[in-house]
């Protein structure tokens, strides 16, 4: 199996899956193997300790109340922010903006950097990107009338940077890209590109809820003005997500929801706001969410993300090759798991994947079929959706080979040969 250096111990996952309480549940009578990770992952007892915590000890609204509660929870709450900052190596909490999901921030960026842009201004985008990624440009798009344009995907799953010097302009305002792909797991060069998108003067967004959760990312280092991620895929509770950028760069944006909290002075006729980032965070926001959330990153940096990153690698590549070897399967996105998150993405010309997965549901196995909110790339693909195994920190080889031992049955129960298997 392909591994890569880490500097702490290998993870366990068989260890790591007795932390997480869900795991250890049946579905139609077999063990629970999870394999929907990029969906939303599962959460360990130490989140859902957290959860409890709050509500039974510091329950209170924030940044208001002078009693004892409402200071711890608005204590837990901005140790959320801090512990994000420091997690991605962001340049200041200042600059992290808590809000429900990476869909939320991204359509934050998308309405609150609008007044920059002016008809005829372009924003590249990529021919692999999530809807949540899509949806807010083609929105401004019809509000402000710019132009959208976008790097297109080569064979392989990966994107053609051949391509950047005829997209990239002056005209370009803004590139917003997927750091990793839910759907084809491609791993982009985010630097090499966000270099390029600077050097015309652009902004650079970047969707980063397949990647934070799986491996290694340092602002510092990626390049990205903006980056969006969630809570829910990297171990912790739904219901938060994060924006995050410098913060003279979330002065750049106007905020787009009015409200308590993101206020300094108001008057019957006009207000002045609050300074960044509580200028995005307007009325009560998920306290007892992001006051959960340090416990996912406790975990996370008790493991490592590099340990984690060469766990997925390792498991993928394993993967890759036995699904490869089921001759009928196409596989989607790149062979090296090195280039690639921990999912795989295939497609049986012969089985609907609603079939499979719910085939697949009933040896207790959890697969996601379906679009995986990117239609374009669907259609760029030539398929009409896929099935999809994703990886998380509690997966294990024995769960890759239920997963080929699954598909295997699937042919069987609807009659098609399984002769090409290797
Ligand atoms: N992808 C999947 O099964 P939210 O829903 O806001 O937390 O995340 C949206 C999102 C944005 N970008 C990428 C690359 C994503 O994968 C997702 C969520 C899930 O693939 C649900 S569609």
């Amino acid at each position: 199996m392909a591994t890569v250096p880490s500097r702490r111990p290998a993870l366990d996952p068989r260890a790591l899956a007795a932390r997480f309480p869900i795991l250890a549940r049946q579905v139609h009578g077999r063990r629970l193997i999870y394999l929907d990770n990029a969906a939303t992952t599962q959460k360990p007892a130490a989140v859902l300790a957290a959860l409890e915590h709050y509500y039974t000890h510091s329950n209170a609204n924030v940044h208001r109340g002078v009693h004892t509660l409402g200071e711890e929870a608005t204590e837990a709450y901005e140790a959320c922010r801090a512990r994000v900052a420091a997690f991605l190596h962001a340049p200041s909490h200042r600059g992290v903006v808590i809000l429900r999901s990476t869909t939320e921030a991204l359509n934050l960026i998308a309405r609150g950097w609008e007044h920059h842009l002016q008809e005829g201004d372009e924003i590249l985008l990529t021919e692999m990107e999530h809807h949540s990624n899509l949806v807010p440009w083609i929105m401004l798009a019809r509000r402000r009338g710019v132009t959208l344009r976008h790097l297109p995907l080569r064979e392989d799953g990966e994107l053609d940077l051949e391509a950047l010097p005829r997209l990239l302009s002056r005209r370009t305002r803004l590139v917003a890209l997927t750091h990793a792909s839910n759907v084809l797991g491609t791993v982009n060069p985010v630097a090499e590109i966000a270099a390029a998108a600077h050097a015309v003067g652009a902004r650079v967004a970047v969707d980063a809820a397949q990647s934070v959760p799986h491996m290694p990312v340092d602002l510092r280092t990626l390049g990205a003005d903006f980056v969006a991620f969630s809570a829910h895929k990297a171990y912790g509770p739904t219901g938060v997500g994060f924006l995050v950028a410098a913060p003279e760069l979330l002065e750049e944006l106007e905020p787009v929801e009015g409200g308590g909290e993101m206020i300094r002075e108001v008057h019957l006729d006009r207000a002045t706001w609050n300074e960044v980032p509580h200028r995005f965070e307007a009325g009560t926001p998920n306290i007892a969410d992001a006051a959960a959330f340090p416990a996912a990153l406790d975990l996370l940096e008790e493991l490592g993300m590099e340990a984690v990153r060469a766990h997925e690698v390792a498991l993928t590549g394993y993967a890759w090759e036995r699904l490869a070897s089921l001759r009928w399967l196409q596989l989607h996105g790149p062979a090296d798991p090195h280039r690639r998150t921990g999912l795989i993405s295939f497609y049986d010309p012969q089985l609907h994947p609603h079939d499979l997965a719910q085939i697949l549901d009933s040896e207790g196995i959890a697969v996601r079929a379906g679009h995986h909110c990117a239609q374009p790339l669907m259609r760029r693909l030539g398929v009409p959706a896929t099935t999809r195994a994703s990886f998380g920190l509690y997966n294990t080889t024995e769960d890759v080979d239920a997963l080929v031992e699954g598909l295997l049955a699937a042919r069987r129960y609807f009659g098609l040969p399984t002769g090409g298997a290797a």
